[in-house]
Formats: structure tokens, sequence, C-alpha cells
């Protein structure tokens, strides 16, 4: 049955031509580390000619600006997994959110309408689109896979109510490490040859956990402590998560397919992704590197703007109600940008359009949710506040980005703990950082070290370039 979707979905897509050049996977078996061992020694030899034939090819330069400027634009990082393009949005493998909602395969469960993280896992690593049977085996191993230590949950369940859930998340992490096969195998004296199939084994591990992880602090925080259940084997990453957090809902199923895709990977130079790799290439293992990039996912200008966009939005329809005007929109936003805060959920550091992980999720509000008053008041926000960013003349990017719609969705269905939202884009981080983590060690990467100057030091270097 699934083979037959599978071959639907090719027939309708190179119909349509949606997408073309699709690489479909090529190998049958659903072993994804043998598959990923056959292309690796590949792109090692490919990485080994493109260096000897260009590495010292200039690719960009560097302006004092851009070293006080947050580094933007600095092209100085290898990240094999998705591309962002500033108008178009990102493309995981060279394949478009569209694309994936296409071609990837379904879940069992749930209305069907949405892909499984499990097959974007498997693109981000491969760059194949998987089978259904692929697709599912990565489901089967993350539910036995899914098993936490007792030290972690009794160190959740011994966590005080006011410790932020992002806290809780990546310290979880952190102790997960004593699980760590990249660890000991590095302690016993493994070949940096094999340093990536310790990553793949943690990087599977702590995936397969996150959701358990994340249920466990849910459940203290808002469902009095009570259990997160057992893992269904049947059953996907997403179902199962949905279900320990208390969601017995076909379309909140569906909203966490999708969520747990959009959210997973944002090229390499973001915070959370760089920060992973960062601290990976220390050989800090994958739980150890996680943990860091989930530091910084937890800042209100990167992963916590989906909890400050929430708390943002209930403010706005506190002071204009539900009877929306146009003015009393554009005043609060005014008043907003005056008392000297961000719009969370506008701008990006990259994108100069439309964030298509918002047109994804507006999309899917749009046929389950069109008359949620909150879902209206994002809509009418959209009309107004790309505006106003351009009037005041500020923001590169006056387009919303993924943060701006996704707690409106999961408030519908009754997730209404902003706090937790972050913990959500997390769990989903993880398939994009790992499977970076991955092939930075299947490609022998150093440590990352990149140079500093002070200011003196910088003016004499500005100096002699002007001679
Ligand atoms: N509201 C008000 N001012 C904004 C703004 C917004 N949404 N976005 C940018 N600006 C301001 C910046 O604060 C900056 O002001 P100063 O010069 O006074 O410091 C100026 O415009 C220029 O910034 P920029 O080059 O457009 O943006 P950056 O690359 O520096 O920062 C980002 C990008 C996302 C941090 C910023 O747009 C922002 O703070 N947005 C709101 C928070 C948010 O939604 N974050 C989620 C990002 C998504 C993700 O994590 O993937």
């Amino acid at each position: 049955m699934s083979m037959f979707r599978n071959s639907i979905v090719k027939l309708v897509a190179s119909h349509q031509g949606l997408v073309s050049n699709c690489r479909y996977a090529t190998a049958a078996s659903t072993n994804l580390k043998a598959v990923l061992a056959n292309q690796i020694p590949e792109k090692q030899e490919e990485v080994k000619k493109f260096r000897k034939e260009h590495g010292s090819t200039k690719v960009g330069e560097v302006t004092v600006d851009m070293m006080y400027g947050g580094m933007r634009g600095i092209r100085g990082l290898v990240t094999e997994t998705s591309v962002l393009d500033p108008n178009e949005g990102i493309r995981f493998r060279g394949y478009s959110i569209p694309d994936c909602q296409e071609l990837l395969p379904r879940g069992n469960g749930g209305t069907g309408e949405q892909p499984l993280p499990e097959a974007l896992f498997w693109l981000l690593l491969t760059g194949e689109i998987p089978t259904q049977q692929q697709a599912d085996a990565i489901s089967k191993e993350w539910n036995d896979r899914a098993a936490i230590p007792n030290h972690v949950t009794t160190m959740l369940n011994n966590f005080p109510s006011n410790l932020h859930p992002m806290s809780q998340f990546s310290a979880a992490i952190t102790a997960l490490n004593s699980e760590s096969k990249f660890a000991k195998a590095y302690h016993s004296g493994v070949k940096k040859s094999q340093y990536w199939e310790y990553a793949y084994e943690d990087s599977m591990d702590m995936i397969a956990k996150l959701p358990t992880v994340a249920s466990i602090i849910y459940r203290n925080l808002y469902r009095e402590g009570s259990s997160v259940g057992a893992i269904d084997p049947k059953k996907d990453w997403s179902w199962n998560f949905a279900t320990m957090l208390g969601y017995d809902n076909a379309d909140f199923v569906e909203l966490m397919r999708l969520y747990l895709t959009i959210h997973s990977d944002h090229e390499g130079g973001n915070v959370s992704a760089h920060t992973t790799h960062l601290v990976a290439s220390a050989l800090s293992d994958p739980y150890l590197s996680f943990a860091a990039g989930m530091n910084g996912l937890a800042g209100p200008l990167h992963g916590l703007a989906n909890q400050e966009v929430l708390i943002w939005l209930t403010e706005v329809r506190k002071k204009v109600g539900d009877n929306i005007t146009e003015d009393g929109m554009k005043e609060f936003v005014w008043n907003t940008l005056k008392g000297g805060q961000v719009v969370p959920g506008y701008g990006h550091a990259v994108l100069r359009k439309t964030d298509p992980r918002y047109t994804c999720q507006r999309e899917f509000a749009l046929k389950k949710l069109p008359d949620d008053p909150m879902f209206k008041l994002v809509s009418a926000l959209y009309k107004v506040v790309p505006d106003i960013l351009l009037e005041q003349g500020k923001a590169a990017n006056p387009w919303p980005n993924v943060d701006a719609h996704s707690g409106v969705l999961l408030q519908y269905y009754g997730m209404t703990e902003m706090n937790y939202y972050t913990v959500l884009f997390g769990v989903s981080r993880a398939l994009g950082c790992m499977a970076s983590v991955i092939w930075d060690r299947a490609l022998g990467l150093p440590i990352e070290r990149p140079k500093s100057f002070d200011t003196p030091a910088l003016k004499k270097l500005a100096a002699a370039a002007k001679k």
C-alpha cells in the first residue's frame, strides 16, 4: 500500500513538474546507517578533490562592519543539510517546504496530510527522499531507542516549577550524556574515521529520547506531574509525542508533524545550529553539543520569539479586542516600537521575504481554524506590521518569520502554555543539528577557531588596507 502511495506521489510530482530532478532513495535498505556508510566515502572523496582544486579560491570578503555586525554575510561555514535563500526561504537538501509536503512519506494515525519528520531526517542526512518503508523504519528505530535513564527522570521531577522549560530541557539533554556512545568510544581510543558512527548512534538515541523528556517537562509543569505513558511501538515520533503530551486529536498530530518538520533546520549560521556545530567541533559528544545549541535557542531573538509572540498577541488582543480595527493595531505596534522593543515574529537576519515556514502554517490555519480569533488577529497584523517596520526604517526585513504563527496554532488545540513553545522548537531542531554533526564528523571537520581582533589591532589592519 505504502509502495503504491510513493509511486503515486512520484508520478503526481513529476507530472505537475513540482520538483525537477527529484532524488529518490537509491538504496532499498531501510538501515539508515548502512545507507550513510555507503555514501560517506564518495562524499569524502568529492570534498577532498574539490579542496585540492579550489582550496585557495576566494569566495567572499570580510569588512570591518561585518565583524562588528554579528558576522552577518560572512561566508565561513559549510553546512550540507540545508541552504537559506534570502527571498525564497529554506531548502532542505534542495527541496522547498512545499516540495517536502508533497513528496515526503506520511505517518499512520492522524489525517495523513503532513510529512513525517522521520522522512525529513532521512532527507537531511542522505539528500534523498526516502520510501515509506525507510521512513517507517526510522519511526521504529526511534521508538526502540526512546527509553530515558532514571537519573534524568528523577532530575526532571526534582526541578522547581519556576525553572523555565528550556532550562529544564537543556539540563536534561546535558545529563543524558551519561548514555553517550561517542564519549565512551573516544575515551577508548576509537579512530577518527569512525567518529561519525558514534555521533550517529548518539544522535539517533537523543532524537528518540527528546519527546519523552519534553513531555515529562510539560506534564510536570502543567498537568500535575501526570505520567507520560508508554511509547506506542506502531506509531511515529510525532504521534507518540502528541500522545505523551496528552493530546488525543488527529489534527494536532498533523500539526506536530508539520511543526517538527519545518523547525528542523535553517542552514548553519543561526545561533542554535552554529552553537551545536561549534561545540561538537571540540569533540564534545552530541548531547553536550546540542544542549549548548538549546541554550542559544532559548534567547528571545531566536527560538524564544515564539513565546514572546503569543505574549505580545495576547496583549494586542486585550487592547484592541476581537473587533480588530486597523488603527487600534497600528497604535499598538507603534507603541511597541516606541517602547524600544522589537515586534516579535517579524524580521530575520537572512530572509528578506515572508518566511515560507510562516506561509505553510498560515495555510494549515486557513484550513483548520479559519475563524479562530487569534488567527484572525495574526492575519490582520500581517497586513499592518510590514508597512510600519518599513516606515520606521530600521529592520532590514519587515516580513513575518516562523515564530509569528506557531503559537497561534498550538493555543487553538489547547496548548496555551506559551513558556513551553520553544521546547517544541528544540525537539525539532535536533533533526537538523544532529544531521549536520554526523556529517561534520564524517568529513573530519576540525575544531572551529576563527581569528578575532581587538579594536586597536583592527584599526591597524584598516589603516594598512588603505595604503
Ligand atoms: N521589530 C523592531 N525592530 C526590528 C525588528 C522587529 N521585528 N527586526 C529588526 N529590527 C531592528 C533591529 O533591532 C535593529 O535595530 P538597532 O539597529 O536599533 O539595533 C535594526 O532593525 C536592524 O536589524 P536587522 O539587521 O533587520 O536584523 P538583525 O539581523 O540584527 O536581527 C532578528 C534579526 C530576527 C533578531 C530581528 O529581526 C528581531 O529581533 N526580530 C524579532 C524577534 C524574532 O522574531 N526572532 C525570531 C527569528 C527567527 C528565528 O529564530 O529563526
